[in-house]
């Protein structure tokens, strides 16, 4: 909290956390819905975008996504339906950068 009111002071944008996963063990759209009920309501999540075999998740503007969390729903998912989802590979996508305006060639 008290770093996002640095932040606005400065008058720095604060930028979301956006992570994009690969996901193992993952084989129909019941195992999509299952990880989506069991990651999407976690706090600070913003966007949550579960296809099979991964997942892309964004957090409220000025947060970080909370790994330990996230790998903890999982965890626990895969205790209570005996599944064996795992987070092979998670990426941090960076935000896209304001393009600099190219102005386009006019001849
Ligand atoms: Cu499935």
């Amino acid at each position: 909290m008290k770093l996002l009111v640095i932040l606005s002071f400065f008058g720095i944008t604060a930028m979301a956390d956006t992570y994009q996963y690969t996901i193992e063990g993952m084989s129909c759209s019941g195992c999509k819905n299952m990880i989506k009920s069991a990651v999407c309501g976690l706090p600070g999540i913003k966007s949550c975008e579960v296809e099979i075999g991964s997942m892309k998740l964004i957090s409220e503007d000025g947060k970080t996504l909370d790994q330990a969390a996230i790998t903890k729903a999982l965890d626990e998912l895969n205790k209570k339906n005996k599944e064996d989802y795992k987070i092979a590979k998670a990426t941090k996508v960076d935000e896209a950068k304001p393009t600099t305006a190219k102005h386009a060639d006019h001849k």
